[in-house]
Formats: C-alpha cells, sequence, structure tokens
C-alpha cells in the first residue's frame, strides 16, 4: 500500500520529487531537503516517506524495552526555563535527595527484574562523584545483568566541574563502577541564541556533543534527544538533527533519537504557538528521514501520549520504549499519560495500530 502512494507523481507535483528519490534510493538529505519537508503542505506525504524508510530499516517492528526510571535529585543549579522538574535547593518545597538504600527500596519495589535502569537527576550542587559510584555499584550488585542507562552530558559535565577533574575521567570512573550506557536528555536545542534563552547555565552543544563522543570512544553506547515545540524555529530543529548527524559519523555510537515535545505545564517558559498533533507527527517524519545513521527513532508514549506515540509509529518511529515503572520530568510538566506500562499493556498498544510487537535490550537486541 505504501509503495502504491510513494509510487505516484504526487511528490513531483509538490516539488519533492528529489526528496523523494533520495529517500528511496538511500541518499543523504540535506537541510533544504528537510525545510521542504517541514514547508509541504501535506504531512501525509512527508509521514508516508519516513514510513517506507522505517519499514525499510525495521518493517513492521515495534520496539519496547521492560525499563525503570530513577531520579534521584530533582534539586539543580541550571534553572531552565522549560523544567517544571527542577527545585532551587534541598529546602524548597517538594525538593528530593535519594540516598543509594531509596534507590535500591525503588528498583525492589517494583518487584521486577528490568532489563534497563534509567537513572538521571538534577545537577545537585553536593553529591560527589563518589556518591553516584557507590549507587551504581550497589545497583550494579543488585541487578548484575540489568544495562545501566544513568545520567546525561550535562550531569556529567556537572559531576567534572564539582570534582575539577576532565569528563573523560568522570566517563571511565562510572563505567568502573557498573555504567553502561548514557541516556540522550539534555540536547534540548543546540542552536546559541535559544539555548541562551532555555537553559543558559548547561552545557552549550559543543560540549553535549563531545561528552558523548568520549563516551562513544569508551565503548559506551549513548541515545540522543531534541525538546521542540518551544521558542526554537524548524531550522533550529534541522541545525539540531545535522549536528547529531555529523556526530554520528565521528562518533557512531547513538543508538537511538527521541524526540521530545516541550509540555507546558508548571513552566516559566511561554509560548505563543502551542504544538500541534500534526506538526509533533511531522517533526518525528523528518527526523527519520534526516537521522540516516541513527538507527532508532523512539516514541516515548510518556511525553507524547499514547495516541501520539501510537500515531509516530506510521510516521517514521520504530521504538516505543518502556514500562517506566515512576516517570516525574514530563509528570511534572502536565503530562497526562499513566505512570508505567505493564508489558502486556505496552503490546496492546503496538498490535493495536498494526505492528508486530518485539521486545528489545537498551542495545535494540532482541530478547
Ligand atoms: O533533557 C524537561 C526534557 C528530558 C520538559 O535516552 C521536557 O532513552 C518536555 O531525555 N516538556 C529528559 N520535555 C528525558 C529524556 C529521556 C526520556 C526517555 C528516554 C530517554 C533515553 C531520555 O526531558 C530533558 C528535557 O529535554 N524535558 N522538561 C518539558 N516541560
Ligand atoms: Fe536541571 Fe535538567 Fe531541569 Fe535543566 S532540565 S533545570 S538541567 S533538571
Amino acid at each position: 500500500m505504501i509503495e502504491n502512494i510513494i509510487k505516484t507523481d504526487y511528490y513531483k507535483n509538490m516539488g519533492l520529487g528529489t526528496v523523494r528519490d533520495k529517500v528511496m534510493n538511500g541518499e543523504r538529505l540535506s537541510i533544504e531537503d528537510g525545510m521542504r519537508l517541514f514547508e509541504c503542505d501535506e504531512p501525509l506525504a512527508v509521514g508516508a516517506l519516513a514510513h517506507q524508510m522505517r519499514t525499510r530499516l525495521h518493517d513492521d517492528k515495534a520496539f519496547y524495552v521492560v525499563n525503570q526510571h530513577v531520579n534521584y535529585t530533582n534539586v539543580c543549579v541550571n534553572a531552565c526555563t522549560f523544567c517544571a522538574y527542577r527545585r532551587e535547593d534541598d529546602s524548597q518545597k517538594g525538593a528530593f535527595v535519594l540516598s543509594k538504600d531509596d534507590v535500591l527500596a525503588k528498583i525492589d519495589a517494583a518487584g521486577m527484574t528490568p532489563r534497563e535502569v534509567h537513572i538521571v537527576g538534577g545537577c545537585h550542587p553536593g553529591l560527589p562523584l563518589s556518591y553516584f559510584e557507590d549507587m551504581l555499584s550497589a545497583v550494579r550488585a543488585r541487578l548484575p545483568e540489568t544495562v545501566l542507562k544513568c545520567f546525561t552530558a550535562v550531569e556529567i559535565a556537572h559531576f567534572a566541574k564539582l570534582e575539577g577533574i576532565p569528563t573523560t575521567e568522570v566517563l571511565a570512573r562510572l563505567k568502573t563502577a557498573g555504567l553502561n550506557m548514557m541516556p540522550g536528555g539534555g540536547a534540548e536545542i543546540f542552536a546559541p541564541a535559544v539555548r541562551e534563552r532555555i537553559c543558559a547555565r548547561k552545557s552549550d552543544a559543543d560540549e553535549w556533543l563531545r561528552i558523548h563522543g568520549e563516551a562513544h570512544a569508551l565503548g559506551l553506547r549513548t541515545n540522543s534527544t531534541m525538546l521542540f515545540g518551544h521558542i526554537e524555529s524548524r531550522e533550529d530543529r534541522l541545525d539540531h538533527l545535522d549536528r547529531l548527524r555529523r556526530q554520528q559519523d565521528e562518533s557512531g555510537g547513538f543508538t537511538c533519537f527521541i524526540p521530545l515535545p516541550f509540555l507546558t505545564e508548571n513552566s516559566r517558559l511561554s509560548i505563543e504557538n502551542p504544538l500541534t498533533g500534526l506538526e509533533q507527527l511531522r517533526t518525528i517524519a523528518v527526523s527519520r528521514l534526516m537521522l540516516d545513521n541513527i538507527p532508532h527513532i523512539k516514541a516515548y508514549w510518556v511525553m507524547l501520549g499514547v495516541k501520539v506515540a501510537q500515531a509516530a509509529l506510521k510516521f517514521g518511529a520504530d521504538d516505543f520504549d518502556g514500562t517506566v515503572v515512576e516517570e516525574k520530568i514530563g509528570h511534572e510538566a502536565g503530562a497526562d499519560s499513566a505512570q508505567a506500562m505493564t508489558r502486556n499493556e505496552l503490546e496492546g498498544m503496538i498490535t493495536g495500530c498494526g505492528f508486530r510487537p518485539v521486545e528489545r535490550d537498551s542495545y535494540f537486541n532482541e530478547v
């Protein structure tokens, strides 16, 4: 069916004939091609091209993982204007810092053996690197087979600054303590003028990308993200995707890309035009088409909501993320999705829109 749609002169008539041919031949799209896709009057045409590419890569599979998220603190020195999760200091209402035992208790309370534990938090001013090494060693002892996907590049930069050591040393020490992989958070939008207004204090694009390159050189795979639908332009999104693609050409360790739509509740960042569902889907499709060297696109149901995440599987995404267990960052910002999903629920969501559910590990090996 999809073959019939994209065989027609339809694309030529919309000025997308060359873009269509490049996608069909597996050639790289330019930033100008990306802009044509953003400006095309028909989002379904863009979605069909992205669907063609995801089908070529992954057939009718839609991946999911049995995982658990743990947030160790919400106290953060960075004060990003979009963030509803952050607290100023330990005394502010709702502030928390988990001890190593608290983290273990959350893992025990979930009552399962996750294939992946995703641990991230704010950039707390008083937690030494040894706190994170102890936490990782303890979780590793409790879950010997689980992939520990922890700490964004922004946190790694923060630990290095507090300790007065290079980020490569932080990564090496955390790897020794049990770290297997890094999540993709903190990338936001790379364009400096936007970064200045949404997350002025934290790592800039060069630092974020450099740390991912360092992790890749150490044999740690990482993920990547983009926070969109706030004050950035479509040009900024394409610049972001292009920078990720160039980093991947150099260091090759990105496993997946996660487009995160901005959720507005409890945020200090006010925006004029809230994202439509269609613009979310179009951005996911353009991401699939631009990122020809990143194998997977995650439809993160927590931030997108289950229904948009399901539709995203037809707009280039191939992964539904996971069981999650407890989520704070999106829910503080008004996410109306559940906190957790069971394996059966995830499989039902996937089969419900015509895809084949495939359980995976963090590296996308089928299990
Ligand atoms: O870096 C913060 C984003 C990210 C808001 O690597 C917001 O597998 C929307 O990176 N509206 C953290 N987004 C989440 C993240 C992630 C999630 C799931 C899987 C993986 C992975 C990574 O959440 C932050 C920021 O970009 N965020 N506030 C908000 N109001
Ligand atoms: Fe801190 Fe992350 Fe929130 Fe920024 S997004 S204020 S770095 S917790």
